[in-house]
């Protein structure tokens, strides 16, 4: 089944699939069986995989622009070579998650076009500022380490291209994830500035990094039929409460604080009159030996929804540099595709010539 190139996709609840075959679906899901695209598949299913996936295609190339912004500032020879490669990576994990998507009907023109039109999303996280070379560090560390914990329970899914592709992806995270873990111990065992610079960083990040797992649970429209069909395998707070169990010790043990945070609308923390940033320990972080789970404090989830519906400090600017490069590939497709068409102002340039 394709779905024509205007097609809205969006998951609809009261649409009825044929009895029989939904039944013989769910008995081979509930059995741990792998879908496959050729396979019949309630039309929720295959608008709510391609979706995610979608989502994911898109988080990863624009997750790649916050660190490329930083390949001609590496500090050493070392940190640019591996952060060439590792935003390399990202890109090529858009490249296949584009693919199990167009699998699923959507054709790539119109992903990559609703991703500058605003009409889909991409992953919050991206759309905050990278001040300084500690962002960088934040990103690799918290980011990826956010993203492995996630995608290590997507690998466990039901749509058998998206299974495969998490395993190949998680296993480059988790080298983007070890060089982050051995810049983070470089900065905090460098001078007091690291130190303060790493600090600054991880308030910065911090809350993103919470937010990135989703909404609370009992907002979430889609994780209870999605976990029934296992596109998704745990829940946006299981996740995050696993984050926060693995970061936040590792994090104190760093040396670093965690604070609760309040940002301006250019995503800087804001400050007080003498122009420190208004920080406070979070109050509610504590370790409980009987559950075994830290408690913490929970983001700004109105601050989430404003970012994720375009209002975030640099959604502009992301998805501006998204749509340059769209427009400035289009004789590059064009050529591939056989047509005569002209780079953009070529065409102006001949005619002057
Ligand atoms: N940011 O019902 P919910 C990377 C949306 S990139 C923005 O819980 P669901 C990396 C959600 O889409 C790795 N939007 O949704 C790359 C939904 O909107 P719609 C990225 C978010 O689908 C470069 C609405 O909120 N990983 O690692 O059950 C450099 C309600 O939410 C977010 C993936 O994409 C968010 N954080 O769960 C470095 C993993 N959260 O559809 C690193 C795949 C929610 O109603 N995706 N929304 O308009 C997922 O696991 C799930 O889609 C989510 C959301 C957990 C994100």
């Amino acid at each position: 089944m394709s779905l024509s190139a205007n097609v809205e996709c969006n998951v609809d609840w009261e649409a009825q699939d044929d009895p029989e075959k939904l039944a013989a679906f769910e008995a081979r899901i509930d059995q741990g069986e792998i879908i496959e695209p050729d396979e019949w598949m309630p039309r929720n299913y295959r608008i709510g995989m391609l979706r995610m996936a979608e989502h994911h295609a898109n988080s990863e190339i624009v997750g790649a622009l916050p660190e490329g912004e930083w390949i001609t500032r590496a500090p050493s020879l070392r940190r640019k070579l591996a952060l060439i490669a590792k935003v390399q990576d990202e890109v090529g994990h858009g490249q296949m998650l584009y693919r199990v998507s167009q699998d699923l009907g959507k054709p790539r023109d119109q992903m990559l076009r609703d991703l500058i039109a605003g009409k889909t999303k991409y992953h919050n996280v991206f759309n905050y500022p990278a001040p300084t070379w500690a962002d960088v560090v934040a990103i690799q560390w918290l980011v990826d380490g956010a993203a492995i914990m996630n995608q290590a329970t997507l690998a466990d899914g039901s749509y058998g291209p998206y299974v495969r592709t998490m395993k190949r992806i998680n296993m480059e995270e988790a080298f983007h994830f070890k060089s982050g873990e051995d810049m983070v111990l470089t900065m905090m065992g460098g001078t007091l500035r690291q130190r303060q610079m790493m600090q600054e960083a991880f308030d910065r990040w911090w809350a993103p990094c919470l937010m990135f797992f989703g909404p609370p649970d009992k907002d979430s429209v889609k994780t209870t039929p999605f976990m029934r069909w296992r596109i998704k395998t745990a829940t946006n707070d299981e996740l995050r409460q696993r984050f926060v169990d693995r970061f936040a010790p590792a994090a104190l043990d760093l040396g670093l604080k965690i604070h609760v945070t309040a940002k301006d609308d250019k995503g800087q923390l804001k400050c007080k009159a003498d122009g420190k940033p208004e920080l406070i320990e979070d109050p509610e972080l504590r370790y409980n030996p009987q559950t075994r789970h830290w408690s913490f404090s929970q983001p700004d989830w109105d601050e989430f929804y404003r970012v994720i519906r375009g209002n975030g400090p640099c959604n502009k600017e992301r998805v501006g540099l998204r749509r340059f490069s769209y427009e400035q590939g289009q004789w590059v497709r064009s050529a591939v595709l056989g047509s005569t068409s002209m780079p953009p102002g070529a065409d102006s340039q001949a005619r002057r010539n």
